[in-house]
């Protein structure tokens, strides 16, 4: 064990907000000082759990916005056999699909990954991540889930020390290279996930104004960047918010509540 754990730093944001590209520039600063970093991403794809999600986030069923869209119409006209049939078939597929179930997936694709983020974490190596929990709220209570129940099964997971924020605006962001090609990527659908983003920045411990860190804090200190700046100028306060980050011990971290 090191005498110090690693930093668990956070990138969330919209799809397209650059959280991959700063992901990488904060990873290299950190090697580039003979530290040792990591990098994850949630979802994690790669994983029995990871590979159910991506089919998931490839289907082109569009996001479903209201509670029982899966309830089978029940109808007289014999008529009308042939279509009911086809619904149920369409119900049977899509259960797999289901807001609550897939929301849930996701969660568990955080939770196989804790054991690994633990070890490396207490063996002194910062992690470097893009997207958590809060992508996990935000995107499920888009739909217009429940927030706490959407949270709970997240309850207990590690938290990070920092989140990054990555604030772009819809316009800019959807009209980026590559937006579109997966189930989340509508305007629509963005612009009530950043609703959901904001209320949960609004719970959360902001930056001090004197841009210290070393604040006595029982959560996950969250920096919001106006992700419309250039890369480099992100990436630079990005590296000096990590700077003044406080030290702590292998074991010491924060827990999700
Ligand atoms: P990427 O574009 O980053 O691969 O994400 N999502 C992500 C959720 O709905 N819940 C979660 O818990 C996480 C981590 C955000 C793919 C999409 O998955 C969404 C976009
Ligand atoms: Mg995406």
């Amino acid at each position: 064990m090191a005498a110090k754990r690693g930093k668990f730093i956070l990138f969330e944001g919209l799809d397209r907000s650059g959280k991959s590209t700063q992901t990488r520039l904060l990873l290299n600063a950190i090697r580039q000082r003979g530290k040792q970093a990591e990098q994850l991403s949630f979802p994690d794809r790669k994983t029995l759990i990871g590979k159910l999600i991506g089919d998931y986030l490839r289907g082109s069923s569009k996001p479903a916005s209201s509670e029982g869209k899966d309830k089978i119409q029940i109808e007289n006209s014999e008529t009308l056999v042939d279509e009911k049939s086809k619904d149920i078939k369409q119900t049977e597929n899509e259960s797999v699909l289901d807001d609550k179930a897939i929301h849930l997936l996701f969660s568990a694709n955080r939770w196989e990954k804790q054991t690994l983020m633990r070890k490396l974490l207490d063996s002194g190596v910062d992690l470097v991540v893009d997207r958590y929990i809060y992508s996990g709220i935000a995107f499920s209570c888009a739909k217009g889930m429940d927030f706490d129940w959407c949270k709970a099964p997240d309850v207990g997971l590690i938290a990070p020390d920092l989140v990054v924020f990555l604030n772009v605006n819809i316009e800019e962001s959807t009209a980026r290279e590559g937006f579109g090609s997966e189930r989340y990527e509508t305007r629509q659908f963005q612009s009530l996930v950043l609703k959901q983003f904001q209320k949960l920045e609004k719970m959360a411990v902001p930056q001090s104004s004197n841009h210290s860190l070393d604040v006595v804090s029982q959560q996950p200190l969250w920096i919001t960047i106006n992700a419309s700046q250039s890369i480099d100028s992100i990436s630079k306060s990005v590296i000096s918010y990590y700077n003044s980050l406080q030290d702590k011990s292998p074991g010491d971290y924060f827990i999700f509540k």
